[in-house]
């Protein structure tokens, strides 16, 4: 295979937790790498334009099964997408895979078949259920107005979220829980009282030494940014920052300097 570093751009949408577990992969991976910002709303078409192909079958599901809106957005492509020379990869999954292949140093996947087997298990995991009940459960919250995320979510561990300004982040919230994502303030409860699960599998797997080990792997820049996205939510913070999974989550994204000033010093 032809190793020689080749030019690489990701393509991401503002606060992205999906998209932030490309940007750990390759810079774990310390590989240089361009950002382009598409708008979001309208990025599966911009995505699409740029020559990614898109999924042909659904590869996200919103309780258990999947719609057509989705399933339409699905088919135009999700990002994160690297270009990398004149590859175009799309999904975590794949990004991470074809980065191993490329630049095996240092690793994401243990080279032990049985430990392998089991972070891939959790790597999975995070990308089929905690990935999109975080999304569900923040954008759910969303719905009662920013105020019920720190820093009305201008700010924080992923950045932005979905827009810079605020008027367009609460209207993109509202149109992704709503007509995508099936996050409304009914679902709400049902999508909450998911979470305790959710994050006593993550202490598990902690424990098990499947995450937060001695060196990271993908199934940890998998989960940490999904941690990250919940912890926006000002009622969920706590519970996380008490659990092993808050280690984790501080491991691989502590909270920006700028942010900790201001809540030193803010209300
Ligand atoms: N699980 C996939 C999908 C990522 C995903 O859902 N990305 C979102 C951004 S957070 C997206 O592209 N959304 C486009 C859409 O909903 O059409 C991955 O990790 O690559």
């Amino acid at each position: 295979m032809d190793r020689t570093p080749q030019p690489a751009t990701l393509y991401v949408i503002l606060g992205s937790h999906a998209c932030r577990t490309a940007m750990l992969t390759l810079e774990h991976k310390r590989i240089p790498y361009r950002t382009v910002e598409l708008l979001t709303g309208p990025h599966p078409f911009s995505v699409r334009a740029r020559g990614f192909a898109g999924h042909r079958a659904p590869i996200r599901s919103v309780d258990g099964g999947t719609h057509r809106t989705l399933a339409g957005m699905d088919r135009l492509g999700t990002v994160p997408a690297l270009r990398y020379g004149d590859q175009k990869i799309q999904t975590n999954l794949e990004i991470t895979r074809f980065l191993e292949r490329i630049q095996p140093q240092p690793p994401l996947l243990p080279a032990d078949p049985a430990e392998r087997q089991a972070v891939e298990q959790a790597e999975r995991w995070g990308n089929d259920v905690l990935q999109m009940t975080a999304r569900r459960i923040v954008l759910a919250g969303g719905l009662h107005g920013l105020d019920a995320f720190h820093a009305r979510a201008n700010a924080g561990r992923l950045g932005p979220l979905l827009a810079r300004n605020e008027s367009i982040r609460a209207v993109s919230n509202w149109m992704a829980a709503r007509l995508i994502f099936g996050a409304s303030t009914t679902r709400e409860q049902d999508l909450l009282a998911q979470l305790p699960a959710l994050l006593d599998t993550v202490d598990r797997w902690i424990d098990a030494g499947v995450l937060n080990g001695a060196t990271l792997n993908a199934a940890d820049l998998m989960i940490a940014p999904s941690l990250a996205l919940l912890a926006y939510r000002r009622d969920l913070r706590p519970q996380i920052d008490a659990r092993p999974a808050g280690e984790l989550l501080r491991r691989v994204l502590p909270v920006p300097a700028g942010e900790r000033a201001a809540a030193a010093t803010g209300p």
